[in-house]
């Protein structure tokens, strides 16, 4: 296989990764500079990167968040780039296309933004955002993503372990699953209502089981990059499951319920027999339409195999154990 350039995991080709010590050096520069000038400096970082693009500006403006690395679920050294990351999105409520999701989200408004958290749990709950984002032990770490098209990427996410938030509310003994549903507002998502696929069941859902979402790799994510989260990547918060097709990540959510059954979710009803509630990454298990042994890694011209689990069997492989 003379095409397939196989590289080493994850030692992407220089030109297409921010180094982490550029990063990290860029990081404790902020730090040290202080609150009071972080968003001038924040704009610099941004602007640095991609000068010119008016996307990039947009980060650039976001409201910055400093908290430590997590080193033990960090162990990818290099990342994409964050201007290829922020353009490369999947977000049908705003755009079938990757490029232009961005620009289709102008209208979405993250904040205010409330989230419930309810169902089979002792304590009922409906947060504020930046009240839970107070609550929570916020951390970042670096994760491999993978999308069920075969491509894939690496992310310095901020957010907090899913299992914190159902701490917080105490699931009850009948809970088997969580539910998680992002917000419906046809007047800012089109796509929501354009009847162009009446088969689309919006809005978008998904679901874990309970052991999956108390799993130490499950987080909800707030922020990206050292930033909060852009409209594109799912903002306010979003799920973020590193072991399982990308579409398990839930965007924007505004509703978390702790149910007994396997509840429906999108891609799922649409196509059962492709998308499957479960969805681990595994390279023996290919799509019907397509093989999931080779990834493509985003930003780069190579190709290389895909890992199960996406390269996190160690932590997770336990969860799946039969027999
Ligand atoms: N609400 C919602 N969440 C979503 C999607 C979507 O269309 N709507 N797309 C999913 C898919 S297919 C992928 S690959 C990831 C992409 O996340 P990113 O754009 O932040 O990389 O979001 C997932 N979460
Ligand atoms: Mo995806």
């Amino acid at each position: 296989m003379t095409l397939l350039r196989i590289r080493k995991s994850w030692q992407l080709p220089e030109s297409s990764v921010t180094p982490e010590s550029v990063f990290w050096n860029r990081r404790r520069f902020l730090k040290a500079m202080g609150a009071a000038t972080i968003g001038s400096a924040g704009l610099l970082y941004g602007k640095s990167l991609t000068a010119g693009s008016p996307m990039m500006d947009e980060i650039a403006a976001l409201p910055r968040i400093e908290v430590e690395r997590n080193a033990k679920y960090s162990t990818i050294s290099q990342f994409t780039k964050e201007s290829i990351a922020a353009k490369y999105n999947n977000f049908y409520e705003f755009s079938r296309d990757k490029d232009d999701v961005w620009e289709h989200a102008k209208a979405f408004k993250p904040r205010p933004w409330q989230i419930e958290v309810s169902g089979l749990v002792e304590k009922p709950r409906i947060y504020d955002i930046d009240d839970l984002i107070k609550r929570m032990p916020l951390e970042e770490r670096v994760y491999r993503f993978r999308c069920v098209e075969a491509w894939a990427m690496v992310i310095p996410w901020i957010g907090f372990p899913v299992k914190a938030l159902l701490d917080d509310v105490q699931p009850l003994s009948n809970a088997k699953f969580v539910k998680m549903t992002t917000f419906y507002d046809p007047e800012v998502a089109p796509r929501q209502n354009d009847g162009l696929f009446s088969s689309e069941p919006w809005p978008y859902t998904e679901g874990l089981t309970i052991a999956e979402a108390v799993h130490e790799l499950s987080m909800f994510a707030v922020g990206i990059y050292g930033h909060d989260l852009p409209k594109q990547h799912g903002a306010p918060i979003r799920l973020v499951v590193p072991w399982k097709y990308g579409f398990k990540n839930i965007k924007s959510i505004v509703k978390i319920e702790l149910v007994e059954n396997q509840p429906p979710t999108f891609w799922n009803t649409i196509a059962p027999n492709e998308y499957g509630f479960e969805s681990n990454v595994n390279p023996q298990v290919p799509h019907p339409r397509w093989s999931q042994a080779i990834e493509r890694v985003l930003g780069t011209g190579s190709r290389q195999r895909t890992l199960l689990f996406n390269g996190y069997a160690d932590l997770v492989g336990h969860l799946y154990q039969t027999g």
